[in-house]
Protein backbone atom coordinates (compact mmCIF):
# COMPACT_ATOMS: atom_id res chain seq x y z
CA UNK A 1 0.00 0.00 0.00
CA UNK A 2 1.09 3.54 -0.99
CA UNK A 3 2.15 5.61 2.07
CA UNK A 4 1.93 9.32 2.23
CA UNK A 5 3.64 11.84 3.82
CA UNK A 6 1.22 14.04 6.58
CA UNK A 7 1.83 17.51 8.07
CA UNK A 8 -0.51 17.94 11.09
CA UNK A 9 -0.44 22.00 11.54
CA UNK A 10 -1.37 22.92 14.97
CA UNK A 11 0.41 19.47 16.34
CA UNK A 12 1.10 20.79 19.68
CA UNK A 13 -2.58 21.71 20.35
CA UNK A 14 -5.80 19.39 21.98
CA UNK A 15 -6.66 18.36 18.56
CA UNK A 16 -3.34 17.92 17.04
CA UNK A 17 -2.47 16.07 19.27
CA UNK A 18 -5.85 13.79 19.15
CA UNK A 19 -5.19 14.22 15.20
CA UNK A 20 -1.44 12.07 15.80
CA UNK A 21 -3.07 9.84 18.08
CA UNK A 22 -5.93 9.17 15.31
CA UNK A 23 -3.39 8.48 12.72
CA UNK A 24 -1.94 6.02 14.50
CA UNK A 25 -4.73 4.29 16.03
CA UNK A 26 -6.19 3.95 12.39
CA UNK A 27 -3.21 2.86 10.76
CA UNK A 28 -3.35 5.63 8.19
CA UNK A 29 -0.29 5.19 6.08
CA UNK A 30 1.55 7.21 7.06
CA UNK A 31 5.58 7.19 5.89
CA UNK A 32 6.39 10.60 7.23
CA UNK A 33 4.91 12.76 10.03
CA UNK A 34 5.79 16.32 9.93
CA UNK A 35 4.64 17.86 13.14
CA UNK A 36 4.14 21.76 12.78
CA UNK A 37 3.13 24.14 14.73
CA UNK A 38 4.29 27.92 16.11
CA UNK A 39 8.35 28.99 15.98
CA UNK A 40 7.69 29.57 19.60
CA UNK A 41 6.85 25.55 19.94
CA UNK A 42 9.45 24.31 17.90
CA UNK A 43 11.88 21.90 20.01
CA UNK A 44 9.27 20.62 21.11
CA UNK A 45 8.32 17.31 19.85
CA UNK A 46 5.47 14.93 19.38
CA UNK A 47 4.83 10.69 20.43
CA UNK A 48 3.99 8.70 16.85
CA UNK A 49 4.67 4.87 16.43
CA UNK A 50 6.96 4.68 19.46
CA UNK A 51 8.93 7.71 18.33
CA UNK A 52 9.92 11.44 19.22
CA UNK A 53 9.27 13.29 16.07
CA UNK A 54 10.36 17.07 15.92
CA UNK A 55 8.15 19.85 15.69
CA UNK A 56 8.82 22.34 12.85
CA UNK A 57 7.61 26.28 12.29
CA UNK A 58 4.26 25.89 10.47
CA UNK A 59 5.58 28.29 7.54
CA UNK A 60 6.00 28.97 3.78
CA UNK A 61 8.43 25.84 2.62
CA UNK A 62 7.13 23.73 5.25
CA UNK A 63 5.05 21.49 3.37
CA UNK A 64 7.44 21.08 -0.02
CA UNK A 65 6.76 17.21 -0.17
CA UNK A 66 3.70 16.96 2.31
CA UNK A 67 1.06 14.61 0.21
CA UNK A 68 -1.77 15.62 3.19
CA UNK A 69 -1.30 18.77 5.30
CA UNK A 70 -4.48 18.54 8.85
CA UNK A 71 -4.59 22.03 10.18
CA UNK A 72 -6.12 22.36 13.59
CA UNK A 73 -4.34 26.02 14.14
CA UNK A 74 -6.81 27.94 14.31
CA UNK A 75 -8.72 30.23 11.37
CA UNK A 76 -5.92 32.92 10.85
CA UNK A 77 -3.22 30.55 10.38
CA UNK A 78 -5.07 28.46 8.16
CA UNK A 79 -6.34 31.30 5.77
CA UNK A 80 -2.74 32.17 5.30
CA UNK A 81 -0.88 28.68 5.32
CA UNK A 82 -3.76 26.63 3.67
CA UNK A 83 -3.32 27.93 0.16
CA UNK A 84 0.58 27.75 0.78
CA UNK A 85 0.31 24.63 1.52
CA UNK A 86 -1.25 23.31 -1.57
CA UNK A 87 0.80 25.86 -3.73
CA UNK A 88 3.23 23.64 -2.22
CA UNK A 89 2.03 20.38 -3.48
CA UNK A 90 -0.34 19.27 -0.31
CA UNK A 91 -3.57 18.77 -0.02
CA UNK A 92 -5.17 20.36 3.34
CA UNK A 93 -7.93 19.29 5.25
CA UNK A 94 -8.56 22.35 7.56
CA UNK A 95 -10.65 21.87 10.78
CA UNK A 96 -11.40 25.70 11.00
CA UNK A 97 -14.18 27.92 10.02
CA UNK A 98 -12.06 29.85 7.64
CA UNK A 99 -12.55 27.57 4.18
CA UNK A 100 -15.56 26.07 5.20
CA UNK A 101 -18.28 28.50 3.69
CA UNK A 102 -16.19 29.06 0.50
CA UNK A 103 -17.98 27.82 -2.44
CA UNK A 104 -15.02 26.51 -3.95
CA UNK A 105 -14.28 24.02 -1.15
CA UNK A 106 -15.53 21.00 0.15
CA UNK A 107 -17.21 20.66 3.40
CA UNK A 108 -17.07 17.06 4.21
CA UNK A 109 -18.74 14.65 6.54
CA UNK A 110 -17.40 11.29 5.02
CA UNK A 111 -20.94 9.48 6.07
CA UNK A 112 -22.70 11.83 4.63
CA UNK A 113 -21.38 13.58 1.54
CA UNK A 114 -18.20 11.71 0.49
CA UNK A 115 -18.95 12.34 -2.95
CA UNK A 116 -17.97 15.84 -2.72
CA UNK A 117 -14.57 15.06 -2.03
CA UNK A 118 -14.70 14.59 -6.05
CA UNK A 119 -14.47 18.52 -6.91
CA UNK A 120 -12.21 19.28 -4.71
CA UNK A 121 -8.99 21.82 -5.46
CA UNK A 122 -6.57 21.39 -2.79
CA UNK A 123 -8.47 22.73 0.19
CA UNK A 124 -11.44 20.57 2.15
CA UNK A 125 -13.27 21.70 5.09
CA UNK A 126 -13.63 19.81 7.93
CA UNK A 127 -17.13 20.50 9.78
CA UNK A 128 -17.59 22.28 13.12
CA UNK A 129 -17.40 19.45 15.58
CA UNK A 130 -21.33 20.45 16.65
CA UNK A 131 -22.84 20.03 13.11
CA UNK A 132 -20.89 17.06 12.30
CA UNK A 133 -22.36 14.73 15.08
CA UNK A 134 -25.63 16.10 14.47
CA UNK A 135 -25.62 15.34 10.55
CA UNK A 136 -24.31 11.73 10.78
CA UNK A 137 -27.29 11.25 13.28
CA UNK A 138 -29.52 13.10 10.65
CA UNK A 139 -28.29 11.61 7.30
CA UNK A 140 -30.25 8.46 7.40
CA UNK A 141 -33.63 9.95 8.82
CA UNK A 142 -32.95 12.85 5.95
CA UNK A 143 -32.91 9.84 3.47
CA UNK A 144 -35.81 8.22 4.33
CA UNK A 145 -38.02 10.86 5.79
CA UNK A 146 -36.67 14.19 4.57
CA UNK A 147 -35.69 16.42 7.44
CA UNK A 148 -37.59 19.70 7.13
CA UNK A 149 -36.78 21.29 10.40
CA UNK A 150 -34.73 21.05 13.41
CA UNK A 151 -34.60 22.54 16.76
CA UNK A 152 -31.28 21.77 18.84
CA UNK A 153 -29.75 22.54 21.64
CA UNK A 154 -26.10 21.80 22.07
CA UNK A 155 -24.44 21.12 25.74
CA UNK A 156 -20.62 21.71 24.87
CA UNK A 157 -17.64 20.29 26.33
CA UNK A 158 -14.95 22.39 27.37
CA UNK A 159 -12.15 20.75 25.84
CA UNK A 160 -13.76 22.63 22.55
CA UNK A 161 -12.21 25.40 23.37
CA UNK A 162 -8.77 24.12 24.00
CA UNK A 163 -5.99 22.80 26.34
CA UNK A 164 -6.36 26.71 28.36
CA UNK A 165 -10.25 25.91 29.36
CA UNK A 166 -9.65 22.13 29.98
CA UNK A 167 -7.21 23.83 32.85
CA UNK A 168 -9.58 26.10 33.78
CA UNK A 169 -12.66 23.74 34.49
CA UNK A 170 -9.66 21.94 36.53
CA UNK A 171 -8.35 24.96 38.17
CA UNK A 172 -12.09 26.21 39.44
CA UNK A 173 -12.86 22.32 40.83
CA UNK A 174 -9.87 22.76 42.52
CA UNK A 175 -10.24 26.44 43.89
CA UNK A 176 -13.78 25.07 45.03
CA UNK A 177 -12.63 22.38 46.95
CA UNK A 178 -9.94 24.06 48.63
CA UNK A 179 -12.22 27.15 50.02
CA UNK A 180 -10.84 29.52 47.72
CA UNK A 181 -12.19 31.93 44.94
CA UNK A 182 -12.57 30.78 41.67
CA UNK A 183 -11.32 33.13 38.67
CA UNK A 184 -12.90 32.59 35.31
CA UNK A 185 -10.35 33.62 32.98
CA UNK A 186 -10.84 31.71 29.67
CA UNK A 187 -14.49 32.20 29.97
CA UNK A 188 -16.74 35.21 30.98
CA UNK A 189 -18.33 33.28 33.51
CA UNK A 190 -17.56 30.16 35.96
CA UNK A 191 -17.77 27.54 34.17
CA UNK A 192 -17.50 24.65 37.07
CA UNK A 193 -21.76 23.99 37.95
CA UNK A 194 -22.82 26.07 35.22
CA UNK A 195 -23.44 26.17 31.50
CA UNK A 196 -23.10 29.08 29.83
CA UNK A 197 -25.70 29.78 27.01
CA UNK A 198 -22.69 31.72 24.82
CA UNK A 199 -20.18 29.74 22.11
CA UNK A 200 -17.98 31.49 20.04
CA UNK A 201 -18.77 35.71 19.31
CA UNK A 202 -22.29 36.69 19.65
CA UNK A 203 -23.64 38.31 16.33
CA UNK A 204 -25.66 41.31 14.96
CA UNK A 205 -28.76 38.72 14.72
CA UNK A 206 -28.87 37.53 18.56
CA UNK A 207 -27.44 34.34 17.62
CA UNK A 208 -23.66 33.16 18.51
CA UNK A 209 -21.36 32.50 15.58
CA UNK A 210 -20.85 28.59 16.80
CA UNK A 211 -24.80 28.49 16.31
CA UNK A 212 -24.87 29.86 13.06
CA UNK A 213 -22.23 27.45 12.21
CA UNK A 214 -25.04 24.81 12.66
CA UNK A 215 -27.10 26.60 10.42
CA UNK A 216 -24.99 27.29 7.43
CA UNK A 217 -23.22 24.05 7.56
CA UNK A 218 -26.22 22.44 8.11
CA UNK A 219 -27.45 23.43 4.24
CA UNK A 220 -23.92 23.01 2.94
CA UNK A 221 -23.24 19.61 3.51
CA UNK A 222 -27.28 18.19 3.86
CA UNK A 223 -29.77 20.56 2.09
CA UNK A 224 -30.05 23.57 1.70
CA UNK A 225 -33.99 23.64 2.08
CA UNK A 226 -33.59 22.39 6.05
CA UNK A 227 -34.32 25.20 8.70
CA UNK A 228 -32.17 24.53 11.88
CA UNK A 229 -33.29 27.26 14.87
CA UNK A 230 -29.70 26.41 17.35
CA UNK A 231 -28.96 27.59 20.82
CA UNK A 232 -24.94 26.52 21.82
CA UNK A 233 -24.46 25.91 25.40
CA UNK A 234 -21.00 25.50 27.09
CA UNK A 235 -21.24 22.74 29.95
CA UNK A 236 -18.78 21.56 32.54
CA UNK A 237 -17.84 18.44 30.82
CA UNK A 238 -14.27 17.61 29.74
CA UNK A 239 -15.03 15.77 26.52
CA UNK A 240 -17.82 15.05 24.30
CA UNK A 241 -20.64 16.90 23.02
CA UNK A 242 -24.27 16.12 23.64
CA UNK A 243 -27.12 17.75 21.56
CA UNK A 244 -31.13 17.80 22.34
CA UNK A 245 -32.81 17.53 18.47
CA UNK A 246 -35.73 18.13 17.81
CA UNK A 247 -36.56 17.15 14.01
CA UNK A 248 -39.72 17.49 11.97
CA UNK A 249 -39.71 15.53 8.40
CA UNK A 250 -41.98 15.65 5.41
CA UNK A 251 -42.92 11.78 5.46
CA UNK A 252 -44.52 9.94 8.20
CA UNK A 253 -42.04 7.55 10.31
CA UNK A 254 -42.63 5.46 13.40
CA UNK A 255 -39.75 5.64 15.69
CA UNK A 256 -39.09 1.65 15.72
CA UNK A 257 -38.26 1.89 12.12
CA UNK A 258 -36.29 5.05 12.88
CA UNK A 259 -34.50 3.31 15.51
CA UNK A 260 -33.83 0.39 13.30
CA UNK A 261 -32.37 2.55 10.66
CA UNK A 262 -29.95 4.44 12.67
CA UNK A 263 -28.49 1.14 13.55
CA UNK A 264 -27.80 0.01 10.58
CA UNK A 265 -26.41 3.24 9.48
CA UNK A 266 -22.17 4.48 9.83
CA UNK A 267 -20.85 5.65 12.18
CA UNK A 268 -24.08 5.22 14.38
CA UNK A 269 -24.25 3.21 17.80
CA UNK A 270 -27.86 3.71 19.46
CA UNK A 271 -28.17 3.42 23.01
CA UNK A 272 -31.57 3.63 23.99
CA UNK A 273 -33.21 1.52 26.51
CA UNK A 274 -34.57 4.10 29.01
CA UNK A 275 -35.94 1.21 30.87
CA UNK A 276 -32.90 -0.30 31.76
CA UNK A 277 -31.31 2.96 31.93
CA UNK A 278 -29.43 3.03 28.54
CA UNK A 279 -28.79 5.80 26.89
CA UNK A 280 -25.50 8.39 26.00
CA UNK A 281 -23.66 10.29 28.14
CA UNK A 282 -20.37 12.64 27.35
CA UNK A 283 -18.46 10.17 29.67
CA UNK A 284 -19.51 6.96 27.37
CA UNK A 285 -18.76 8.66 24.16
CA UNK A 286 -14.91 9.25 25.73
CA UNK A 287 -12.48 8.73 23.33
CA UNK A 288 -14.43 6.32 21.48
CA UNK A 289 -15.11 7.19 17.16
CA UNK A 290 -18.65 6.61 17.23
CA UNK A 291 -21.87 9.02 17.54
CA UNK A 292 -23.91 7.63 20.35
CA UNK A 293 -27.96 7.98 19.63
CA UNK A 294 -30.74 7.87 22.12
CA UNK A 295 -33.71 8.79 23.88
CA UNK A 296 -35.67 8.35 20.80
CA UNK A 297 -38.80 9.36 20.69
CA UNK A 298 -41.91 11.12 18.91
CA UNK A 299 -43.06 14.61 19.69
CA UNK A 300 -46.57 14.76 19.36
CA UNK A 301 -47.17 18.28 19.52
CA UNK A 302 -46.02 18.92 15.42
CA UNK A 303 -46.87 16.63 12.66
CA UNK A 304 -44.13 13.96 11.74
CA UNK A 305 -41.88 15.10 14.78
CA UNK A 306 -38.62 13.41 16.52
CA UNK A 307 -36.64 13.69 19.32
CA UNK A 308 -33.50 12.16 19.86
CA UNK A 309 -30.33 12.60 22.20
CA UNK A 310 -26.76 12.73 20.53
CA UNK A 311 -23.28 12.13 21.91
CA UNK A 312 -19.98 12.21 20.31
CA UNK A 313 -16.15 12.90 21.38
CA UNK A 314 -15.85 16.57 20.10
CA UNK A 315 -12.11 15.96 19.50
CA UNK A 316 -12.79 12.82 17.84
CA UNK A 317 -15.54 12.26 15.43
CA UNK A 318 -15.64 16.42 15.89
CA UNK A 319 -12.48 17.00 14.60
CA UNK A 320 -9.50 14.72 14.35
CA UNK A 321 -11.45 11.78 13.35
CA UNK A 322 -13.31 12.92 10.68
CA UNK A 323 -10.11 14.39 9.41
CA UNK A 324 -8.50 11.26 9.03
CA UNK A 325 -11.31 9.55 7.96
CA UNK A 326 -11.19 12.68 4.86
CA UNK A 327 -8.21 11.62 4.10
CA UNK A 328 -8.63 7.85 4.30
CA UNK A 329 -11.95 8.66 2.18
CA UNK A 330 -9.42 10.82 -0.22
CA UNK A 331 -7.70 7.31 -0.81
CA UNK A 332 -10.81 5.55 -1.61
CA UNK A 333 -11.98 7.68 -4.42
CA UNK A 334 -8.46 7.65 -5.81
CA UNK A 335 -7.83 11.98 -5.23
CA UNK A 336 -4.72 11.34 -3.47
CA UNK A 337 -1.84 10.58 -5.19
O1 LIG B 1 -16.35 25.31 21.16
C1 LIG B 1 -16.42 24.20 20.67
O2 LIG B 1 -16.90 23.23 21.28
C2 LIG B 1 -15.95 23.98 19.28
C3 LIG B 1 -15.07 25.09 18.87
C4 LIG B 1 -14.75 25.28 17.62
C5 LIG B 1 -13.96 26.41 17.21
C6 LIG B 1 -13.25 27.15 18.15
C7 LIG B 1 -12.52 28.26 17.75
C8 LIG B 1 -12.51 28.65 16.44
C9 LIG B 1 -13.92 26.76 15.85
C10 LIG B 1 -14.62 25.93 14.84
O3 LIG B 1 -14.16 24.80 14.59
O4 LIG B 1 -15.62 26.36 14.29
C11 LIG B 1 -13.20 27.91 15.48
C12 LIG B 1 -13.20 28.37 14.08
O5 LIG B 1 -12.40 27.88 13.31
O6 LIG B 1 -13.99 29.27 13.79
Amino acid sequence: MKEYTVAVVGAMGAVGHEMIKTLEQRGFPVSRLVPLDVAANVGKSVRFKGADVAVAEAKEGAFTGVDVAIFSAGGDASLVLAPIAVAEGAIVVDNSSAWRMDPGVPLVVPEVNPEALDAHKGIIANPNCSTIQMLVALKPIHDAYKVQRVVVSTYQAVSGTGGKAIAELTNQAKAFVAGNPVEAKVYPRQILFNALPHIDVFLDNGYTKEEMKMVNETKKILDPAIEVSPTAVRVAVYRGHSESINVQTEKPFTVAAVRELLERSPGIKVMDDPSKLVYPTALDADGRDETFVGRLRADPTVPNGLNLWVVSDNLRKGAALNAVQIAETLIARKLLR
